[in-house]
């Protein structure tokens, strides 16, 4: 599995920086992903600034994940973290529908912030092993993607824990962020 993600990555991202944000509510899964994705050794820290953050670098592209919610007082900093970022990946757990509408208003707020207006959207509409659970298409419903204008967004249904989606949405996104690519992104 881990193969698969560095051979997607090594087919698109030679020499291009790439900024990835992974965010979500809290348990959502989005440290089990980075986890499955086993692109390198995953940094865990909490910064001053009172959230925990968890970065893996794989070559030129970096992901960096933090849990959304019940910080609204962080939002602020986050933006030291947005900045210049190309891709979100926003994560839902698709079993917890009482908090869809908290999933919901943090990602409205997320990709509305001056500094993500350009950046990809990814979601991975996690838990998809679960009864009951929402589908991609409920959650993108639930987070109001269909109103979104002017963005490039996918939903994906996965599996955290088998793997299962991940690379689909993946090899989404870096054949986007390939489309979207301008060549003074290229280092010469
Ligand atoms: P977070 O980093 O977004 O907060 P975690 O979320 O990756 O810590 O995952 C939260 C819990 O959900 C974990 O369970 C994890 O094993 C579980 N989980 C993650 N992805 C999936 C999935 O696709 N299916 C199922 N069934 N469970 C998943 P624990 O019990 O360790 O808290
Ligand atoms: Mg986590």
């Amino acid at each position: 599995m881990g193969q698969a993600f560095r051979k997607l990555f090594d087919r698109f991202f030679g020499a291009v920086e790439m900024r990835v944000a992974m965010l979500g509510l809290d348990a959502a899964g989005k440290t089990t992903i980075l986890y499955k994705l086993h692109l390198g050794e995953v940094l865990s820290t909490v910064p001053t600034i009172g959230f925990n953050v968890e970065k893996v670098q794989y070559k030129n592209v970096v992901f960096t994940v933090w849990d959304v919610g019940g910080q609204e007082k962080l939002r602020p900093l986050w933006r030291h973290y947005f900045s210049s970022t190309d891709a979100l990946i926003y994560v839902v757990d698709s079993l917890d529908r009482e908090r869809i509408a908290k999933a919901k208003e943090e990602f409205q707020a997320i990709t509305r912030d001056p500094s993500m207006l350009n950046c990809i959207i990814l979601v991975f509409a996690n838990k998809q092993d679960m009864k009951g659970a929402m589908t991609p298409m409920e959650v993108s419903e639930g987070l109001g993607l269909y109103g979104l204008r002017n963005r490039t967004w996918h939903a994906q249904g996965t599996c955290a824990l088998s793997g299962d989606g991940l690379y689909e949405g993946l090899d989404w996104l870096v054949t986007a962020l390939k489309e979207m690519q301008t060549p003074a992104r290229h280092f010469t």
